[in-house]
């Protein structure tokens, strides 16, 4: 098993532990009949993030430099054949992703016409409407009918260079007809979406495929959003060329923005080696050169050197077709696998501790608490049991004063935090109005007028610059609202230690910088189209508006994500003093009516309330359930619990 596969696997597994906490935890919550909806709306929407978690990862980089290939060696001998067409020279292939559709019935491949690109849609929006996309089944089983449906994907047609050049094709880099003259190739295709069954994709790998610069031409939303999506990069480049000007051009305009990200993981690939294999030749003469090569590219592309890996991707292929171990080694295509896997896979699982496991640890924590305070009830009525029975039947009187003592203050606590909920919900529409749907459509409508003003001048570019300065506004103020936010629940958390005497669970933050970042990071990536798009003119004035439409909608979902962020945030945010209360409210009600019971029960009330011991065993079970949930969020790596 490779070093990829085996931390996808682990990765899934380990989410798949921590989705069977959540579970034992509900489950605990029901029996005790603790459960309420703010807790199970929380918990669900844990649940519900775990599922949907995937890892994308890119490959992109000039023709023919074997992206195709790797991904076949990646994905390994499953098929029992590559999965992609490999080719000599000028493979015209469209965009094209990888990934296991659980909902479908078999595997498929959606195909969306190189038309659409006449119309500022983007691929997210074709994405909803499936029935413009041209369907096609594949059998896995059939070696032959798998060929033809992939080399379906590879399609290209002619057209006239002015048609190409409207669709957004770079004519200089399209190869022409031979038959007709004035006529180039363009692919038949805009993108492809492939669903196939394979381990790796089954476990939520997504791998996306792209052409080179001949088949790529303008397609905005490849840069600035699907790419950026992806959690690792791979630019491959060809270890007997190293990175020639065409490469340069890729790098600069798709990748280097991304390079230049917090936290990318993007990686050079020198593939080919092979061609250095020299019969003749020591292997360390070929190693030396390849190692300077490696060198050189890490500083041409301003990469880590240990971001820049050399190795054979044919090679890595034929080694995992022929199961030869000794090739596998010589292709180094682990060396690349193994720095995937480490990137992707831990930075994943690194940004879901960070935020899901800590809110789950502090709910179960809160619950833990819950039953420690239990123990002391019990504890205490213990000693009554234990002092005799004379006095028993005032011991029982004052213990159950003090419990009705301690609902009323469970019961001002509610209607603290109900009053704290109402001041909260108040502050909610200010807080999301910073960033509401209005303002957006605002500055979208603002712009697109722009851009129609200035049509044969510089409008776009301006139109682009003033949009975003619009929406600078509004993140502004959106984080002086979210800061009086937290300034409020501060207050509300510090009133409700001091009134009530508990302390109380940390409270929910919200980093509302984010937003602004990933606002600037757009705009970076925006930067070079805005600038080569915006002289010109005529035919490819449609791709001007596709290139905006493409900036509006990312900028569009990050306004979304802050306003949807923020207004969870701010109706979660007194969930945990919440729960704390309720399940104590809860708990005390228990503990009243057994002491009713134990007050009329009379002479042996011990014997048939059941013995304190038993109680007692209850709640250490139950306080060593909720611990070994505690333990195992904090490392799943514990493995399966012993069943209950
Ligand atoms: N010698 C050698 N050839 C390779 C290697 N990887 C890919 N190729 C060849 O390079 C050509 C282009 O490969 P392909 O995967 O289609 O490149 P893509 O256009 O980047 O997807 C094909 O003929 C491959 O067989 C490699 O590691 N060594
Ligand atoms: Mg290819």
């Amino acid at each position: 098993m490779d070093q990829l596969s085996h931390q996808v696997e682990n990765f899934t597994a380990w989410k798949q532990a921590i989705a069977r906490e959540i579970a034992r935890y509900r489950s605990w919550l029901n029996n005790q009949g603790l459960n309420n909806q703010e807790v199970d709306e929380r918990l669900s929407a844990s649940l519900k993030s775990l599922r949907a978690d995937r890892i994308l990862l890119a490959f992109v980089g000039e023709f023919s430099r074997g992206k195709s290939e790797m991904i076949n060696a990646i994905l390994g001998r499953h098929y029992g054949q590559r999965l992609l067409p490999t080719r000599i020279g000028r493979a015209t292939m469209c965009p094209t992703e990888l990934f296991y559709d659980s909902t479908a019935t078999g595997a498929y491949i959606k195909l969306l016409p190189i038309q659409t690109r006449a119309s500022n849609q983007s691929i997210q929006g074709w994405k909803e409407q499936l029935e413009h996309w041209v369907h096609l089944t594949i059998n896995l089983d059939d070696q032959q009918a798998m060929k033809k449906a992939f080399t379906e994907v590879a399609q290209t047609r002619e057209v006239t260079t002015e048609e190409a050049a409207e669709l957004g094709f770079d004519v200089q880099y399209l190869e022409p007809s031979l038959g007709k003259s004035g006529h180039v190739h363009i692919p038949a295709w805009r993108h492809a979406m492939i669903n196939i069954d394979h381990p790796l994709l089954r476990q939520g790998l997504a791998i996306i495929d792209t052409p080179g610069l001949n088949a790529l031409g303008a397609e905005p939303e490849l840069t600035l959003s699907l790419l950026p999506e992806a959690q690792a990069l791979v630019f491959m480049l060809s270890a007997d060329t190293g990175v020639t000007a065409s490469d340069f051009a890729i790098w600069n305009n798709h990748v280097s923005e991304i390079a230049q990200r917090r936290g990318a993981a993007v990686y050079a690939v020198l593939n080919k080696i092979d061609l250095l294999w020299d019969e003749d030749e020591e292997p360390e003469v070929a190693e030396e050169a390849v190692l300077r090569l490696a060198r050189l590219t890490a500083k041409q592309l301003h990469l880590a050197p240990e971001h820049v890996l050399a190795l054979s991707a044919k090679q890595g292929y034929k080694a995992r077709l022929s199961n030869d171990r000794e090739l596998l080694k010589r292709s180094r295509l682990e060396t690349l696998e193994a720095a995937l896997a480490r990137s992707v896979v831990n930075a994943k699982e690194g940004a879901l501790k960070r935020s899901l496991l800590r809110e789950l640890a502090d709910m179960v924590e809160a619950s833990r608490q819950a039953v420690l305070a239990q123990r002391v009830r019990l504890e205490a009525e213990e000693r009554v049991q234990a002092s005799g029975h004379r006095d028993t039947e005032h011991e029982l009187v004052l213990l159950t004063r003090a419990t009705q003592q301690e609902q009323n203050a469970y019961a001002k606590r509610l209607a603290f935090l109900q009053q704290s909920r109402r001041i909260l919900e108040q502050q909610l529409p200010r807080l999301v109005g910073t960033v509401s749907p209005a303002h957006f459509e605002g500055y979208l409508k603002r712009a697109r007028v722009q851009m129609e003003d200035g049509k044969l001048g510089m409008g776009m570019p301006a139109a682009v610059t003033a949009f975003f300065l619009g929406l600078k506004t509004d993140f502004g103020r959106f984080r002086q609202e979210v800061e009086t936010t937290q300034l409020l629940i501060q207050k509300l958390y510090d009133r409700y230690a001091t009134e009530t005497g508990a302390a109380a669970p940390p409270m929910p933050r919200h980093d509302a910088s984010q937003y602004q970042l990933d606002l600037d990071e757009l705009e970076n990536r925006a930067a070079p189209f805005k600038n080569r798009l915006g002289s010109l003119m005529g035919s490819q004035q449609k791709l001007g508006e596709r290139f905006f439409e493409t900036v509006a909608r990312e900028a569009g979902e990050v306004h979304a994500r802050a306003r949807a962020d923020a207004e969870r945030w701010c109706k979660q945010a007194l969930a945990p003093l919440m729960q704390q209360t309720l399940e104590a409210k809860k708990r005390l009600e228990q503990q009243m009516a057994k002491l009713n019971n134990l007050r009329n029960f009379g002479e042996n009330r011990f014997e048939k309330a059941g013995s304190i011991k038993e109680q007692r065993e209850a709640l250490r079970e139950q306080q060593t359930l909720l611990e070994d949930i505690l333990g195992r969020l904090k490392d799943p790596a514990l493995g399966a619990p012993q069943a209950a």
